[in-house]
């Protein structure tokens, strides 16, 4: 079998997703999800000029080679861009495999090692009370984890929430980005009141989760960690800067409650330390960001000689051909720990066919072969691209924070 075409798809139903099309002698093609939010144009650029010219004539079966032609082979390593664009690929060949072979994706990987996948969803409100009638919702949904986030009295903006009452979309369209504004102390004495009010409200076998998004110091970490003990969290997420490893080790010493860190990573080499020093408990990488298939299966071995769990990040930033490889991966490895759904728009879902089932918050597998994944071509074109950045963050004197 041989590649004899590929192209990138850059379309905008209900928001901006890169996707790569490989096409092969043999009448199938493989879709890969190659969005990286707000600098979308770099990847499909890459893809398009330097790695599809490379891919032209290779059989697709060879996925492990041509993982480390484009990751060894091109000298420069690593990076979000450079890694998101072999995920891409990597993701569409292992699509390619499954069809070719009749199976579903997870057969290829080691086949189920579990019959349904446990999802965590976001419930997020203005004030407390509103935060706490969307985690009902999410509940009433049927979902048995769920990732709180609230409006801090006395500040504007707050990751995660949005000010009108529409779902959560951070990338804002326009030619620059927006700035946000952020205060450490308001943040962290609301904080353990709210989990305090939420823990009451709900039973104790209701999974609980935050994001802190890379804004806190080690010792601000530490205390929230500490002052959340409490609450029996099942993750606290990117509580400090994800590069600042070191500060891992002070954060651990302070706090029981697990920590979970990963999203923004790319390669095995950014989680390395924090493995096998077992300083996190759960690993967030997921398949498009962390380069593809091929790689998040060593991760998630490493991981597992530690009993560190997965926990891929899926949010709606990241199309539903990303979510349907999370699953076959975390359907076939043995430390497969929650998966992360926000759901989509309607509109993403009439472009993207996703054919795994979703009850109760529990994903099952359809039997498609591949990633189960298609895409109505036709309608992506409708929907064109649209500049859009993620915000930036200020302290409220001005200093430039992280978001
Ligand atoms: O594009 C950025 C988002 O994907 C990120 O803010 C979402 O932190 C996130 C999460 O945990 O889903
Ligand atoms: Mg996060």
């Amino acid at each position: 079998m041989k590649i004899i075409k590929a192209e990138v798809i850059v379309c905008a139903p209900g928001r901006n997703f890169v996707t790569i099309k490989i096409e092969t002698d043999q009448g199938i093609y493989g879709l890969g999800d190659a969005t990286l939010n707000g600098r979308e144009l770099a990847v499909a650029t890459y893809l398009e000029k330097h790695l599809i010219p490379c891919l032209i004539g290779r059989d697709p079966f060879d996925s492990e080679d041509i993982w480390h032609y484009f990751y060894r082979g091109v000298y420069w390593r690593r990076g979000a861009v450079n890694m998101t664009a072999i995920g891409a690929i990597d993701m569409a060949l292992w699509d390619i495999k499954g069809k070719a072979l009749d199976v579903p994706v997870y057969k290829l990987l080691g086949g189920k090692s579990r019959q349904k996948l446990m999802a965590y969803t976001h419930a997020q409100g203005r004030d407390m009370e509103e935060t706490i009638d969307k985690v009902a919702e999410k509940v009433a949904q049927g979902y048995q984890a769920v990732r709180v986030q609230s409006g801090v009295p006395g500040m504007k903006d707050i990751y995660g929430i949005s000010n009108d009452k529409k779902s959560y979309e951070p990338a804002i369209i326009g030619q620059k980005p927006i700035e946000e504004s952020w205060n450490t102390s308001k943040y962290l004495n609301y904080i353990p009141k709210l989990f305090s009010k939420v823990r009451e409200t709900f039973s104790d076998d209701l999974h609980l989760l935050h994001d802190a998004h890379h804004r806190l110091t080690p010792i601000e970490a530490a205390r929230l960690g500490k002052e959340l003990e409490p609450f029996n969290l099942f993750w606290l997420e990117d509580t400090i800067p994800a590069e600042l490893q070191e500060g891992f080790k002070l954060l651990r010493q302070h706090t029981s409650t697990p920590l979970a860190v990963g999203e923004i990573f790319n390669t095995i080499y950014d989680c390395q330390d924090l493995i096998t020093n077992q300083l996190i408990d759960y690993i967030r990488m997921t398949i498009a960001h962390g380069g593809g298939i091929t790689p998040m299966l060593k991760i998630a071995s490493l991981a597992g000689l530690y009993h560190i769990k997965t926990g891929c990040h899926g949010p709606s930033d990241l199309s539903p051909i990303n979510l349907a490889a999370c699953l076959h991966f975390g359907t076939a490895i043995n430390n497969f720990g929650i998966q992360e759904y926000m759901g989509y728009a309607d509109l993403t879902m009439e472009v993207f066919k996703f054919s795994h089932d979703f009850k109760n918050g529990f994903f099952t597998m359809s039997e498609a072969p591949g990633l189960g994944i298609d895409m109505d071509f036709e309608k992506a074109k409708k929907h064109q691209y649209k500049q859009a950045y993620l915000p930036v963050n200020r302290l409220e004197d001005g200093t430039l924070h992280s978001w």
